[in-house]
């Protein structure tokens, strides 16, 4: 039996664990003599907690299960799930949530590779995250011999992270885990890698020398203060315009500057258009709000004011139905991302919340210029919108559609605006993303820049997690089948989220047919008649079958107070839905046109 010592108690299970994952890599060491000694896997659960993380998300095996065993007894919530991919979703929504690096903790190989997934997609969504893996014995892999889980880990990861880092020695690896959280945060917020190899994990330190070597960094998270000619170049090009718009961002609701956006918006009187993430910075019922005139803004606007969003394909990369003499003000922190599309007239480089107080007092000083009919304008035409939209939701159509299910979950949801709303899938996602209304920031989190599926279960759990509050995802049928094994993590962590799978029976719908004399099913169907509330069942969950818009509502309505996990089955007609939801016309060939 292993002695242990009050701040690392690791079962002897465990400890033996440790010992044969050294003798699998040839590098087998005496076990530490606990408490005086300890090995890296304390270092790194000591250098995490002196950083102040509070959570890892992972799933363990050699070599790290000790490490994770170890940050439990230092008070680190370790969040076990049945695939690193959503344990990494889980730890990128907690960075986008709470603005500091979400920890992920992966084995090595195919373990480090499923995390790394969601690192990339940290990368591109610029959500701060850290994925922290264990890797071989190094000289193995350098000579292509064979060695156990062995990959070059470092230099896979390289090409799709932010920053990527190996440590060899337990010495370094506080250094390491610094290094990680400022490349995380600093700048534009991304997804790092931090290697860490078997014997730095298994390497046996006194531990008067591994307490010294803890380190905590001053100054995490600076102002970059913007220039002050870059601001005033932007408050007269604002104050000028006749038709100005704000456009704003999810790098906004990370930046945490809805208080600023708000003054913004309400001392200039211009519009505001939110993105998908960016939905709830300023309540959708804002008398501003644009955010049923987006065509207007494109084709009239004469200056937009991008804060905190990139002009990718998400806004036509500034081209297409965007005004071609219109100009554009970019406040952003990443120098680099101006100009990448389109032209920009007056960037603002810094950090949002220093940009935008300094455009704020700069304005006291300008008249603004706006023609008070561009308002008026995309206010009526708001009205118009909105309340056409609402009848679209309003059917009580069975088998339902999107819509009838929606103006369901849309009562539910907008009766309860402090519930985080997680969504995926592709008529799903963009038709919940019409219909719902958000009121609160940070409170939607969906499949984002990439457009990926399989981000829900994961992010499900990063956003109850991270913020103690109630979740509920509006899942595609399809979407979910990317992560509904880890609702069982939702279950075993006994997380209030209730999970809504919309089940038209396939990817897009059900009604997808073969075009060759095949009895296989079409690309695109899955199964109508699946019961995914079954599945809930399995983990000891509260499920419901709905088929009609009223037994949704009553489902929903019972499960989001229950504040526990619950899992609802959508029955949706198998019809409901088009090709490609909202995007088809990204589609190289419209499926129609291979039919002739
Ligand atoms: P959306 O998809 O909502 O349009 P994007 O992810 O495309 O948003 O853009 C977010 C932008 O916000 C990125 O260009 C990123 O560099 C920027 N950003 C993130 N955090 C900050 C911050 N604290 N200050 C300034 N810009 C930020
Ligand atoms: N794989 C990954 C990782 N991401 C993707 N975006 C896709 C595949 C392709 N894809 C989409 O773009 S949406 C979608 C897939 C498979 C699922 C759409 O079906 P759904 O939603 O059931 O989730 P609807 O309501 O049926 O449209
Ligand atoms: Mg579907």
């Amino acid at each position: 039996m292993l002695e242990t010592n009050n701040t690392s108690a690791v079962p002897s299970g465990a400890a033996k664990a440790g010992q044969e994952a050294g003798a699998a890599c040839s590098c087998q060491k005496p076990a530490p003599h606990f408490p005086e000694q300890v090995t890296g896997m304390y270092v790194l659960a000591r250098a995490l907690k002196t950083i102040g993380i509070d959570t890892i998300y992972g799933l363990v095996g050699i070599p790290i299960t000790e490490a994770a065993y170890i940050a439990q007894g230092q008070g680190i919530r370790f969040v076990g799930f049945r695939h690193e991919q959503q344990a990494g979703m889980a730890a990128a929504t907690h960075g986008f949530m709470t603005g500091k690096p979400g920890v992920l903790m992966t084995v090595s190989s195919l373990g480090f590779m499923n995390g790394l997934t969601a690192t990339a997609n940290a990368t591109v969504n610029c959500y701060p995250m850290i994925q922290i893996s264990g890797s071989s014995v190094r000289e193995p892999i350098d000579l292509l011999q064979g060695t156990y889980e062995g990959l070059d880990q470092l230099n896979v990861a390289k090409p799709v992270v932010k920053a990527a880092y190996r440590v060899n020695r337990a010495e370094d690896i506080p250094t390491g885990v610094v290094r990680a959280y400022r490349a995380a945060i600093s700048g534009r917020p991304g997804g790092v890698y931090l290697d860490i190899t078997t014997p730095a994990l298994g390497q046996v330190l006194d531990h008067d020398v591994a307490e010294a070597l803890l380190q905590m960094p001053v100054d995490l998270a600076p102002s970059m203060i913007p220039a002050p000619e870059s601001v005033d170049r932007a408050v007269k090009m604002l104050a000028s315009a006749k038709k100005p718009a704000i456009l704003v961002g999810k790098g906004a609701a990370q930046a945490r500057v809805e208080d600023l956006v708000k003054t913004l918006v309400e001392k200039t009187g211009v519009p505001f258009y939110p993105m998908s993430m960016a939905k709830g910075i300023l309540p959708d019922n804002h008398p501003l709000s644009a955010i049923s005139a987006r065509s207007t803004i494109m084709e009239d606007a004469d200056v937009v004011m991008l804060v905190g969003a990139r002009l990718n394909w998400l806004l036509s990369r500034g081209h297409g139905k965007w005004n071609k003499e219109g100009k554009f003000i970019q406040l952003d922190i990443d120098p680099e991302e101006i100009d990448s599309n389109r032209h920009i007239d007056a960037p603002v480089i810094g950090d949002l919340r220093s940009s935008l107080e300094a455009i704020i007092a700069g304005l006291d000083n300008v008249k603004m210029e706006m023609d008070p009919a561009w308002v008026s304008g995309i206010q009526n035409e708001s009205k118009v919108k909105n309340a056409k939209f609402l009848e679209r939701l309003q059917p009580k159509t069975v088998p339902m559609t999107h819509w009838s299910a929606l103006g369901a979950a849309k009562k539910v949801l907008e009766a309860n605006p402090d519930v985080i709303l997680v969504n995926e899938g592709a008529n799903t996602l963009d038709d919940t993303r019409d219909s719902i209304d958000m009121f609160l920031p940070r409170h939607r989190v969906d499949c984002a820049t990439w457009a990926i599926m399989g981000m829900g279960m994961g992010s499900c759990v990063g956003a109850a997690v991270a913020t103690g509050k109630s979740v509920v995802a509006i899942e595609g049928d399809s979407a979910f089948g990317f992560s509904g094994m880890d609702f069982s993590t939702i279950c075993r962590f006994n997380l209030p989220v209730t999970v809504c799978v919309f089940n038209n029976g396939g990817i897009y719908n059900g009604i997808g047919e073969p075009l060759d004399k095949t009895t296989d099913p079409a690309p695109t169907t899955l199964d109508i008649n699946a019961r995914y509330d079954k599945l809930g069942e399995a983990f000891g969950a509260k499920t419901y079958y709905v088929t009609t818009p009223d037994e949704f509502q009553a489902a929903l309505t019972e499960a989001v107070a229950s504040k526990k996990p619950c899992l609802i089955d959508v029955q949706l007609a198998a019809d409901a839905g088009k090709e490609s939801g909202h995007i088809g016309y990204l589609n190289p060939t419209p499926l129609i046109d291979i039919t002739v």
